[in-house]
Order: structure tokens, then C-alpha cells, then sequence
């Protein structure tokens, strides 16, 4: 059973309460799995740094009693890679969109992985634009409606998955807020990994992408993931043309690869330089 009634109040910022999220937004959902994650893992909270972009899972780091750093649409991740470069001993967990790290911020996404730099991206997939209006994103469903695809789009959605594993991410995840249990066991494993980890949680905003949908409310969107989800090795359910429809969930890798940061350390004390890692 997942721990639903632990005291989490230590690793949250009070004083910027209440959220900006909607009622029954998503995003709180994969915060409070965040919380939960810091606490089982008993970090140092002034050496965990949490880091966001633009948008409304941007605003996380506002929310947690860590260090925090909110920055520019879709470069978070060259922050969180000058800071871990400059500081290798920080935990760096960043709160992406999925406009964010897969539209604007795909490039530094990409190339991020493939460094295999230790940093833990927590992409908050609500398949659209949210804190803008609800447009169109890379991972808006085909035939889905957005405020810029009213007839529903012609576009196919991106798969995270897919990119993050084909990038050369070394650890990687997808789960929803359907799966109260799972989300912070991925994100506690992501941390914990050495390298770059990436957990993908579908998240609802019903907001936009439910009320433009009819999907109902938060309930009917989390039963819905739940519905449209399926655990991964069951390759036959798959419809892998519909981001939503029988998305397969898991951990797809976790292996050990060099880390960035300790290969710097090793070039630079091979130079007869300093550096650590
Ligand atoms: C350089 C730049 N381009 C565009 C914007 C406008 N903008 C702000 S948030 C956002 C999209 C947010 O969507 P997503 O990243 O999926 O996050 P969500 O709000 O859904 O959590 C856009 C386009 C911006 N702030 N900066
Ligand atoms: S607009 Fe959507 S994503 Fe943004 S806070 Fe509201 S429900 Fe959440």
C-alpha cells in the first residue's frame, strides 16, 4: 500500500501556498510524489536542487523546501547541467512540461541523455499546453482537441519513452497519477540512479485537455489513464499511433553507463587539474 498519510510537511514551502494548479490538477499529484521520494531517500534538503522551466509544472520548485531555480521555457536543462557541472555533489531533480522538454526544449532533452549526465527529469505529461491555454503539444493524441486543434489534430503525439531510450538516457520510467504507489518509487529509483534519469508521469489537466475532450473531471482522467494504460512487456495491447490509447508503463531501462560529471573528473585529473566529481 502506498504511504498516503505521511508527514511531508518538512520538504514543502509553506509560505508559497496555495498553488497556482487548478483543482485537480495533475501536477500536484507528481509534487506530493516528489515529497514523497525526498523523504523515503532521507536527503539532505539544503543538497537537493529543484529546477523547472515555464509553464505550470514549471512553478514546482517554487513549492519545495530544497533549493530552487525557475528558469527559461525549455532551457531548464541547461541550467540543471551548468549546476551539476559546477556542484557534482547536488541531487538535481527537474520538473519539465511536456511542451517543455519535448517541443522547445527537445534539443537540450536529447543531448542531456546522451551525456548521460546524473540529473532526474520528472516530465509532467498532461498532453497539452497548459499554463498558456491549453494549444497544441508534440504529445497531443492524434484526433485530440486543443484550444489550436479545435477539430481534434492531424498531428501523431511524441513518445517520450522512445525519445529518452533512443537518446541514450540511462534510466527511464512511465508511470500516471493513476498509479499512486508507482510514482514515487520511479522517481526515488531515478534519483537514486547514477546518470540520467527520466520519469515520464501522464498527468491530467482537465482545465483544457479534459474539458476540450469531455474526459470529465480529475477522477474520470485518472480512471482513464488507468483504462489506456498498460504495464510494459504486454507488447500485444499496444497502440503505440495514440499516446493515451494503451501506452505501455514500467521501467523500460536502467543500466550503468559512464556518468558525465566523473568522466570530467577523470579527464581533468588526468590533466593534472582538480576537478571532482
Ligand atoms: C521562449 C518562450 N516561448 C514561449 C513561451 C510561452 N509559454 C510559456 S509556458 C508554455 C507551454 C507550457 O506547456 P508545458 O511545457 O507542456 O507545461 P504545462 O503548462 O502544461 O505544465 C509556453 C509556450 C515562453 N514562456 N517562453
Ligand atoms: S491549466 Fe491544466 S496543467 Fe495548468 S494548473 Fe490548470 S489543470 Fe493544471
Amino acid at each position: 500500500m502506498p504511504n498516503v498519510g505521511n508527514d511531508l510537511h518538512p520538504y514543502l514551502r509553506h509560505q508559497m501556498m496555495p498553488t497556482v494548479w487548478c483543482p485537480g490538477c495533475g501536477h500536484g499529484n507528481i509534487a506530493r510524489a516528489i515529497a514523497t521520494s525526498l523523504e523515503r531517500l532521507e536527503l539532505d534538503l539544503g543538497h537537493v536542487v529543484v529546477l523547472g522551466g515555464i509553464g505550470c509544472s514549471g512553478r514546482t520548485p517554487f513549492y519545495f523546501n530544497t533549493n530552487a531555480m525557475h528558469t527559461t521555457h525549455g532551457r531548464v536543462l541547461a541550467f540543471a547541467t551548468g549546476l551539476k557541472l559546477a556542484n557534482p555533489s547536488l541531487t538535481v531533480i527537474v520538473a519539465m512540461g511536456d511542451g517543455d522538454a519535448l517541443a522547445i526544449g527537445a534539443g537540450h532533452f536529447i543531448h542531456a541523455a546522451r551525456r548521460n549526465i546524473d540529473l532526474t527529469v520528472v516530465l509532467y505529461n498532461n498532453s497539452i499546453y497548459g499554463m498558456t491555454g491549453g494549444q497544441q503539444a508534440p504529445t497531443t493524441p492524434r484526433s485530440f482537441r486543443s484550444t489550436t486543434s479545435p477539430f481534434g489534430g492531424i498531428e501523431p503525439a511524441f513518445d517520450a519513452v522512445d525519445l529518452a531510450l533512443a537518446a541514450g538516457a540511462t534510466y527511464v520510467a512511465r508511470t500516471t497519477t493513476f498509479d499512486f504507489a508507482e510514482m514515487p518509487e520511479y522517481i526515488s529509483g531515478g534519483i537514486r540512479h547514477p546518470g540520467f534519469a527520466m520519469i515520464e508521469i501522464l498527468s491530467q489537466c482537465p482545465t483544457y485537455f479534459g474539458r476540450l475532450n469531455q474526459l470529465g473531471d480529475a477522477p474520470e482522467m485518472i480512471e482513464y489513464q488507468r483504462n489506456h494504460t498498460v504495464m510494459a512487456g504486454d507488447e500485444s495491447q499496444i497502440g503505440r499511433d495514440d499516446l493515451l490509447g494503451n501506452l505501455p508503463v514500467g521501467i523500460f531501462r536502467q543500466e550503468i553507463r559512464p556518468e558525465y560529471t566523473h568522466q570530467y573528473a577523470e579527464l581533468s585529473q588526468a590533466q593534472g587539474g582538480d576537478y571532482r566529481a
